[in-house]
Protein backbone atom coordinates (compact mmCIF):
# COMPACT_ATOMS: atom_id res chain seq x y z
CA UNK A 1 0.00 0.00 0.00
CA UNK A 2 1.53 3.56 -1.19
CA UNK A 3 -0.75 6.56 0.04
CA UNK A 4 -0.03 9.34 -2.47
CA UNK A 5 -3.43 11.71 -1.14
CA UNK A 6 -5.27 12.55 1.91
CA UNK A 7 -7.95 14.35 1.70
CA UNK A 8 -9.65 16.44 4.82
CA UNK A 9 -12.97 18.02 4.92
CA UNK A 10 -14.66 19.28 7.81
CA UNK A 11 -18.56 19.12 7.73
CA UNK A 12 -21.72 20.14 9.40
CA UNK A 13 -24.13 17.79 11.21
CA UNK A 14 -26.78 18.78 12.92
CA UNK A 15 -28.08 16.40 15.35
CA UNK A 16 -31.86 15.33 15.06
CA UNK A 17 -31.90 16.09 18.72
CA UNK A 18 -29.38 17.20 21.09
CA UNK A 19 -27.23 14.61 23.10
CA UNK A 20 -25.92 15.81 26.64
CA UNK A 21 -23.29 14.08 28.78
CA UNK A 22 -21.89 14.78 32.17
CA UNK A 23 -19.34 17.09 30.21
CA UNK A 24 -21.62 18.74 27.95
CA UNK A 25 -24.48 19.39 25.58
CA UNK A 26 -23.86 18.58 21.72
CA UNK A 27 -26.42 20.30 19.59
CA UNK A 28 -24.22 20.19 15.95
CA UNK A 29 -21.74 18.23 14.81
CA UNK A 30 -18.24 19.26 13.41
CA UNK A 31 -16.56 16.31 11.49
CA UNK A 32 -13.67 15.73 10.18
CA UNK A 33 -13.40 13.39 7.36
CA UNK A 34 -10.23 11.86 5.96
CA UNK A 35 -10.16 10.33 2.07
CA UNK A 36 -7.21 8.43 0.85
CA UNK A 37 -6.02 7.64 -2.39
CA UNK A 38 -3.58 5.87 -3.70
CA UNK A 39 -1.67 5.81 -6.96
CA UNK A 40 -4.60 3.57 -8.99
CA UNK A 41 -7.07 5.68 -7.51
CA UNK A 42 -8.57 3.78 -5.55
CA UNK A 43 -10.11 5.09 -1.94
CA UNK A 44 -11.07 4.53 1.44
CA UNK A 45 -12.95 7.02 4.01
CA UNK A 46 -12.83 7.34 7.83
CA UNK A 47 -13.94 9.58 10.37
CA UNK A 48 -12.53 11.48 12.79
CA UNK A 49 -14.42 10.91 16.16
CA UNK A 50 -12.85 14.38 18.10
CA UNK A 51 -16.04 15.99 19.35
CA UNK A 52 -16.41 19.66 19.75
CA UNK A 53 -14.05 20.67 22.36
CA UNK A 54 -11.47 18.48 24.40
CA UNK A 55 -14.36 16.88 26.96
CA UNK A 56 -14.34 13.62 26.04
CA UNK A 57 -10.50 13.48 25.68
CA UNK A 58 -7.80 15.76 25.31
CA UNK A 59 -8.35 15.49 21.27
CA UNK A 60 -11.06 18.15 19.43
CA UNK A 61 -11.93 18.70 15.95
CA UNK A 62 -9.22 21.56 15.48
CA UNK A 63 -6.63 19.70 16.98
CA UNK A 64 -7.18 16.58 15.26
CA UNK A 65 -7.58 18.91 12.07
CA UNK A 66 -3.77 20.78 12.75
CA UNK A 67 -2.23 17.61 13.91
CA UNK A 68 -3.50 15.86 10.74
CA UNK A 69 -2.31 18.62 8.55
CA UNK A 70 0.97 19.59 9.80
CA UNK A 71 2.15 15.34 10.88
CA UNK A 72 0.16 12.54 10.32
CA UNK A 73 -0.75 12.85 6.40
CA UNK A 74 3.30 13.64 6.27
CA UNK A 75 4.58 10.29 7.93
CA UNK A 76 1.97 8.48 5.98
CA UNK A 77 2.04 10.25 2.37
CA UNK A 78 4.35 8.00 -0.33
CA UNK A 79 5.27 5.26 2.29
CA UNK A 80 4.95 2.12 1.02
CA UNK A 81 3.82 -0.19 3.60
CA UNK A 82 2.53 -4.12 3.53
CA UNK A 83 -0.96 -3.01 3.90
CA UNK A 84 -3.42 -1.02 6.10
CA UNK A 85 -2.09 -3.22 9.59
CA UNK A 86 1.10 -1.51 9.03
CA UNK A 87 -0.40 2.46 8.43
CA UNK A 88 -0.61 2.87 12.44
CA UNK A 89 3.32 2.21 12.50
CA UNK A 90 3.81 5.04 10.41
CA UNK A 91 2.76 7.74 12.66
CA UNK A 92 3.71 6.09 15.95
CA UNK A 93 6.45 9.37 16.56
CA UNK A 94 3.73 11.85 17.49
CA UNK A 95 2.44 10.84 21.01
CA UNK A 96 -1.35 10.61 21.56
CA UNK A 97 -3.67 12.21 18.93
CA UNK A 98 -5.15 9.17 18.06
CA UNK A 99 -8.74 9.87 17.14
CA UNK A 100 -6.57 11.44 14.76
CA UNK A 101 -4.24 8.39 13.42
CA UNK A 102 -7.67 6.75 13.86
CA UNK A 103 -8.88 8.76 10.82
CA UNK A 104 -6.24 7.97 8.36
CA UNK A 105 -5.64 4.57 9.73
CA UNK A 106 -9.55 3.37 9.26
CA UNK A 107 -9.60 5.03 6.14
CA UNK A 108 -6.48 3.21 4.91
CA UNK A 109 -8.20 -0.40 5.87
CA UNK A 110 -11.80 0.59 3.87
CA UNK A 111 -9.35 1.36 0.97
CA UNK A 112 -7.51 -1.94 1.39
CA UNK A 113 -10.63 -4.09 1.78
CA UNK A 114 -12.20 -2.21 -1.40
CA UNK A 115 -8.85 -3.56 -3.24
CA UNK A 116 -9.30 -6.77 -2.61
CA UNK A 117 -13.26 -6.49 -3.45
CA UNK A 118 -14.05 -7.88 0.43
CA UNK A 119 -16.19 -6.12 2.81
CA UNK A 120 -14.30 -4.85 5.44
CA UNK A 121 -15.44 -6.81 8.29
CA UNK A 122 -14.21 -9.96 6.69
CA UNK A 123 -10.95 -8.69 6.33
CA UNK A 124 -10.96 -7.37 9.86
CA UNK A 125 -11.34 -11.32 10.83
CA UNK A 126 -14.95 -10.70 11.95
CA UNK A 127 -17.17 -13.44 12.74
CA UNK A 128 -20.42 -12.20 13.68
CA UNK A 129 -22.63 -11.20 10.54
CA UNK A 130 -25.36 -9.20 12.77
CA UNK A 131 -24.27 -7.54 15.70
CA UNK A 132 -26.51 -6.71 19.02
CA UNK A 133 -27.33 -3.30 19.39
CA UNK A 134 -28.37 -0.76 22.27
CA UNK A 135 -28.72 3.04 22.67
CA UNK A 136 -27.01 5.42 24.19
CA UNK A 137 -29.69 8.06 25.52
CA UNK A 138 -28.25 11.17 26.76
CA UNK A 139 -29.02 14.02 29.50
CA UNK A 140 -32.98 14.95 29.26
CA UNK A 141 -34.73 17.54 30.95
CA UNK A 142 -36.79 15.56 32.91
CA UNK A 143 -37.55 12.09 34.28
CA UNK A 144 -40.63 12.28 31.96
CA UNK A 145 -38.87 12.77 28.66
CA UNK A 146 -36.07 9.99 29.53
CA UNK A 147 -39.04 7.61 30.06
CA UNK A 148 -41.01 8.36 27.27
CA UNK A 149 -37.58 8.20 25.11
CA UNK A 150 -36.63 4.21 26.05
CA UNK A 151 -40.06 3.40 25.64
CA UNK A 152 -39.32 4.32 21.92
CA UNK A 153 -36.48 2.93 21.55
CA UNK A 154 -37.68 -0.77 23.15
CA UNK A 155 -40.77 -0.82 21.14
CA UNK A 156 -37.63 -0.37 18.10
CA UNK A 157 -36.27 -3.38 19.36
CA UNK A 158 -32.76 -2.52 20.55
CA UNK A 159 -31.42 -5.00 23.46
CA UNK A 160 -30.13 -2.57 26.02
CA UNK A 161 -30.49 0.49 27.43
CA UNK A 162 -27.48 3.10 28.34
CA UNK A 163 -28.52 6.46 30.62
CA UNK A 164 -25.83 8.86 30.85
CA UNK A 165 -26.04 9.83 34.63
CA UNK A 166 -24.27 12.60 36.47
CA UNK A 167 -24.48 13.99 40.21
CA UNK A 168 -27.97 15.13 40.43
CA UNK A 169 -29.12 13.04 37.60
CA UNK A 170 -28.58 9.84 38.79
CA UNK A 171 -29.89 7.62 42.20
CA UNK A 172 -33.48 8.67 41.69
CA UNK A 173 -33.08 8.60 37.71
CA UNK A 174 -32.13 5.17 37.93
CA UNK A 175 -34.93 4.09 40.07
CA UNK A 176 -37.44 5.81 37.89
CA UNK A 177 -35.96 3.65 35.31
CA UNK A 178 -36.14 0.61 36.71
CA UNK A 179 -39.68 1.07 38.26
CA UNK A 180 -40.75 1.93 34.84
CA UNK A 181 -38.80 -1.26 33.00
CA UNK A 182 -38.49 -3.96 35.59
CA UNK A 183 -36.70 -6.57 32.97
CA UNK A 184 -34.80 -4.68 30.92
CA UNK A 185 -30.92 -4.44 30.02
CA UNK A 186 -29.92 -1.77 32.26
CA UNK A 187 -26.48 0.53 32.64
CA UNK A 188 -25.54 3.71 32.76
CA UNK A 189 -22.36 6.09 31.55
CA UNK A 190 -20.75 8.76 34.01
CA UNK A 191 -18.02 9.99 31.88
CA UNK A 192 -15.87 10.70 34.82
CA UNK A 193 -18.43 13.00 37.05
CA UNK A 194 -17.61 11.31 40.45
CA UNK A 195 -14.66 10.58 42.73
CA UNK A 196 -13.63 7.26 45.13
CA UNK A 197 -15.45 9.60 47.47
CA UNK A 198 -18.76 8.88 45.57
CA UNK A 199 -18.24 5.12 46.45
CA UNK A 200 -20.87 4.84 48.32
CA UNK A 201 -23.64 6.43 46.10
CA UNK A 202 -22.19 4.31 43.28
CA UNK A 203 -22.98 1.50 45.37
CA UNK A 204 -26.28 2.36 46.51
CA UNK A 205 -27.12 2.00 42.41
CA UNK A 206 -25.95 -1.94 42.80
CA UNK A 207 -29.79 -2.77 43.94
CA UNK A 208 -30.97 -2.02 40.61
CA UNK A 209 -29.23 -4.87 38.77
CA UNK A 210 -27.42 -2.52 36.33
CA UNK A 211 -25.18 -4.69 33.28
CA UNK A 212 -22.50 -2.03 34.20
CA UNK A 213 -21.69 1.78 35.36
CA UNK A 214 -19.41 3.00 32.75
CA UNK A 215 -16.23 4.93 33.65
CA UNK A 216 -17.52 6.46 36.77
CA UNK A 217 -14.32 8.18 37.48
CA UNK A 218 -11.40 9.72 36.14
CA UNK A 219 -10.72 9.47 32.33
CA UNK A 220 -7.07 8.88 33.59
CA UNK A 221 -7.30 7.05 36.18
CA UNK A 222 -7.26 3.05 36.27
CA UNK A 223 -6.15 2.82 40.10
CA UNK A 224 -9.17 4.09 41.73
CA UNK A 225 -11.69 2.23 39.35
CA UNK A 226 -9.93 -0.60 41.04
CA UNK A 227 -10.64 0.42 44.92
CA UNK A 228 -14.13 0.94 43.50
CA UNK A 229 -14.72 -2.25 41.70
CA UNK A 230 -13.89 -3.54 44.87
CA UNK A 231 -16.29 -1.96 47.38
CA UNK A 232 -19.39 -1.87 44.34
CA UNK A 233 -21.11 -5.57 42.96
CA UNK A 234 -21.90 -3.40 39.70
CA UNK A 235 -19.84 -4.13 37.35
CA UNK A 236 -17.14 -1.16 36.26
CA UNK A 237 -16.74 -0.97 32.07
CA UNK A 238 -14.27 0.89 31.16
CA UNK A 239 -14.27 3.69 28.58
CA UNK A 240 -12.40 6.97 28.40
CA UNK A 241 -9.15 5.17 30.36
CA UNK A 242 -8.33 2.26 27.65
CA UNK A 243 -6.45 3.89 25.11
CA UNK A 244 -4.38 1.13 24.13
CA UNK A 245 -4.27 -2.95 24.55
CA UNK A 246 -1.40 -2.13 26.91
CA UNK A 247 -4.05 -0.56 29.20
CA UNK A 248 -6.50 -2.60 28.80
CA UNK A 249 -3.88 -5.45 30.13
CA UNK A 250 -3.46 -2.74 33.27
CA UNK A 251 -6.40 -2.20 33.99
CA UNK A 252 -7.67 -6.06 33.69
CA UNK A 253 -4.23 -6.72 35.93
CA UNK A 254 -5.63 -4.21 38.64
CA UNK A 255 -9.21 -5.35 38.70
CA UNK A 256 -10.23 -1.84 37.50
CA UNK A 257 -12.84 -3.30 35.26
CA UNK A 258 -14.97 -6.76 34.23
CA UNK A 259 -15.98 -5.08 30.72
CA UNK A 260 -14.57 -2.78 28.25
CA UNK A 261 -15.90 -0.41 25.60
CA UNK A 262 -13.65 -0.56 22.71
CA UNK A 263 -13.67 2.76 20.18
CA UNK A 264 -11.76 2.81 17.31
CA UNK A 265 -11.03 6.88 17.68
CA UNK A 266 -9.74 6.47 21.56
CA UNK A 267 -7.49 3.62 20.40
CA UNK A 268 -5.93 5.19 17.51
CA UNK A 269 -7.29 2.30 14.58
CA UNK A 270 -8.82 -1.03 13.57
CA UNK A 271 -5.28 -2.48 14.26
CA UNK A 272 -5.51 -1.51 18.19
CA UNK A 273 -8.73 -1.85 18.63
CA UNK A 274 -8.68 -5.68 17.11
CA UNK A 275 -5.34 -5.95 20.22
CA UNK A 276 -7.67 -4.46 22.86
CA UNK A 277 -10.47 -7.33 21.52
CA UNK A 278 -7.93 -9.61 21.80
CA UNK A 279 -6.28 -8.68 25.26
CA UNK A 280 -9.92 -8.67 26.75
CA UNK A 281 -11.01 -12.12 25.53
CA UNK A 282 -7.96 -13.68 26.22
CA UNK A 283 -8.80 -12.06 29.95
CA UNK A 284 -12.23 -13.24 29.25
CA UNK A 285 -13.67 -10.03 29.54
CA UNK A 286 -16.28 -8.86 27.20
CA UNK A 287 -16.42 -5.78 24.95
CA UNK A 288 -18.46 -4.05 23.09
CA UNK A 289 -18.59 -1.03 20.61
CA UNK A 290 -18.78 1.89 21.68
CA UNK A 291 -20.34 5.66 19.97
CA UNK A 292 -19.09 8.85 19.57
CA UNK A 293 -22.59 9.90 17.18
CA UNK A 294 -20.58 9.34 14.48
CA UNK A 295 -21.73 9.88 10.68
CA UNK A 296 -22.15 7.18 8.35
CA UNK A 297 -18.85 6.66 7.78
CA UNK A 298 -17.64 6.39 11.27
CA UNK A 299 -20.64 3.81 12.04
CA UNK A 300 -19.69 1.77 8.92
CA UNK A 301 -16.09 1.25 10.47
CA UNK A 302 -18.04 0.76 13.85
CA UNK A 303 -20.06 -2.06 12.73
CA UNK A 304 -16.85 -3.87 10.87
CA UNK A 305 -15.16 -3.95 14.48
CA UNK A 306 -18.01 -5.03 15.81
CA UNK A 307 -17.87 -8.10 14.14
CA UNK A 308 -14.96 -8.97 16.32
CA UNK A 309 -15.43 -12.55 18.38
CA UNK A 310 -15.25 -10.48 21.84
CA UNK A 311 -17.77 -7.93 20.81
CA UNK A 312 -20.46 -10.40 22.89
CA UNK A 313 -22.43 -7.20 24.19
CA UNK A 314 -24.77 -5.13 22.42
CA UNK A 315 -22.86 -1.58 22.05
CA UNK A 316 -23.54 1.70 21.17
CA UNK A 317 -24.02 1.42 17.42
CA UNK A 318 -27.62 2.25 16.16
CA UNK A 319 -29.88 3.42 13.39
CA UNK A 320 -28.65 6.81 11.28
CA UNK A 321 -31.81 7.75 12.12
CA UNK A 322 -31.82 8.48 15.53
CA UNK A 323 -29.03 11.33 15.32
CA UNK A 324 -28.87 12.61 11.24
CA UNK A 325 -32.30 13.93 9.21
CA UNK A 326 -29.90 12.63 6.19
CA UNK A 327 -26.79 10.38 6.69
CA UNK A 328 -23.91 11.10 4.63
CA UNK A 329 -23.89 7.06 3.08
CA UNK A 330 -25.88 5.08 0.93
CA UNK A 331 -27.98 3.46 2.42
CA UNK A 332 -28.57 4.65 6.00
CA UNK A 333 -27.85 2.27 8.93
CA UNK A 334 -31.06 0.89 9.90
CA UNK A 335 -31.78 -1.71 12.86
CA UNK A 336 -33.69 -5.36 12.43
CA UNK A 337 -37.02 -5.41 14.73
CA UNK A 338 -34.70 -7.78 16.81
CA UNK A 339 -32.58 -5.05 17.61
CA UNK A 340 -29.15 -6.01 15.44
CA UNK A 341 -27.48 -4.65 12.34
CA UNK A 342 -26.56 -6.41 9.47
CA UNK A 343 -23.14 -6.27 8.56
CA UNK A 344 -22.71 -5.25 4.70
CA UNK A 345 -21.51 -7.97 2.26
CA UNK A 346 -20.20 -4.85 -0.41
CA UNK A 347 -16.48 -3.98 -0.36
CA UNK A 348 -14.70 -1.52 2.11
CA UNK A 349 -16.92 -0.25 4.58
CA UNK A 350 -19.96 -1.40 2.44
CA UNK A 351 -21.96 1.53 2.05
CA UNK A 352 -21.74 4.68 -0.40
CA UNK A 353 -20.57 7.69 0.18
CA UNK A 354 -23.27 10.54 -1.05
CA UNK A 355 -20.85 12.79 -2.79
CA UNK A 356 -22.90 15.58 -3.51
CA UNK A 357 -24.75 15.84 -0.10
CA UNK A 358 -20.78 15.55 1.72
CA UNK A 359 -19.97 18.80 -0.71
CA UNK A 360 -22.77 20.60 0.61
CA UNK A 361 -22.17 20.11 4.45
CA UNK A 362 -18.68 20.96 3.78
CA UNK A 363 -16.74 23.97 5.26
CA UNK A 364 -13.49 23.34 4.84
CA UNK A 365 -11.50 20.66 2.93
CA UNK A 366 -7.31 20.43 2.66
CA UNK A 367 -5.77 18.14 0.29
CA UNK A 368 -2.05 16.75 0.71
CA UNK A 369 -0.38 14.84 -1.78
CA UNK A 370 3.00 12.72 -1.91
CA UNK A 371 5.95 14.43 -3.20
O1 LIG B 1 -19.07 8.08 26.68
O2 LIG B 1 -19.91 6.69 25.32
C1 LIG B 1 -19.63 7.86 25.61
C2 LIG B 1 -21.05 10.26 22.99
C3 LIG B 1 -20.07 11.21 22.95
C4 LIG B 1 -18.99 11.10 23.79
C5 LIG B 1 -18.89 10.01 24.67
C6 LIG B 1 -19.86 9.04 24.69
C7 LIG B 1 -20.98 9.18 23.87
C8 LIG B 1 -22.10 8.26 23.87
C9 LIG B 1 -22.93 8.24 22.63
O3 LIG B 1 -22.45 7.61 24.81
C10 LIG B 1 -22.86 6.99 21.86
C11 LIG B 1 -23.52 7.16 20.51
O4 LIG B 1 -24.74 7.04 20.46
O5 LIG B 1 -22.81 7.42 19.53
MG1 LIG C 1 -18.76 6.22 27.65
Amino acid sequence: MNIRTVELREIRLRLVHFFETSFGRTVERRIMLVRVLDADGAEGWGECTAGEGPFYCEEWIDSAWEVTRLFLAKMVLGQEVEGAAGVGALMRRPRGNRMAKASIETACWDLEAKRLGVPLWRHLGGVRPEIPCGVSIGIQDTPEQLLEKIEKELAAGYQRIKIKIKPGWDREVVEKVRARFPDIQLMVDANSAYTLADAPLLRALDEFDLMMIEQPLAYDDREDHAKLQRQIKTSVCLDESVRSAEDARKAIELGACRIVNVKLGRVGGHAEAARVEAVCRGANVPVWCGGMLESGVGRAHNIAMATLRGFTLPGDVSASSRYWAEDIIDPPVTVTPRGTIVAPERPGIGFEIKRDLIDRLTVRTETLSAD
